[in-house]
């Protein structure tokens, strides 16, 4: 920190040092039920992707077997596979969404 003039005294400022908080992966696995139109709209309306990137996801999930949707803090994380979940099960869909700190 450096003393800054002010009306020629010397004052003390410092930056905050601010907490960063945990950060959690939300993750989409794979299953051999959900068709892929759905996952594609799961990742468009809850993760903001456009189509191209929705798919290229989905594409990732299929065939590796889970894919990162998105990094977020606990309770955007949490709230994330919730909404995902309960979509899901309404839709009558096996899809599973998870969450995995970083
Ligand atoms: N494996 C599913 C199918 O073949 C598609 C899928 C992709 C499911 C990503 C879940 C996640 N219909």
């Amino acid at each position: 920190r450096t003393p800054e003039l002010e009306h020629g005294v010397a004052v003390e400022t410092s930056k905050p040092e601010l907490q960063r908080p945990p950060l959690f992966q939300v993750v989409l696995l794979n299953d051999d039920y959900t068709p892929m139109d759905f996952v594609v709209i799961i990742l468009e309306t809850f993760f903001g992707m456009n189509r191209e990137r929705a798919t290229q996801v989905m594409l990732h999930v299929h065939t590796r077997g889970k894919g990162v949707c998105g990094v977020y803090t606990r309770e955007v994380a949490e709230t994330k596979v919730t909404q995902v979940n309960e979509f899901s099960r309404a839709h009558q869909h096996p899809l599973l969404c998870t969450m995995e700190k970083l």
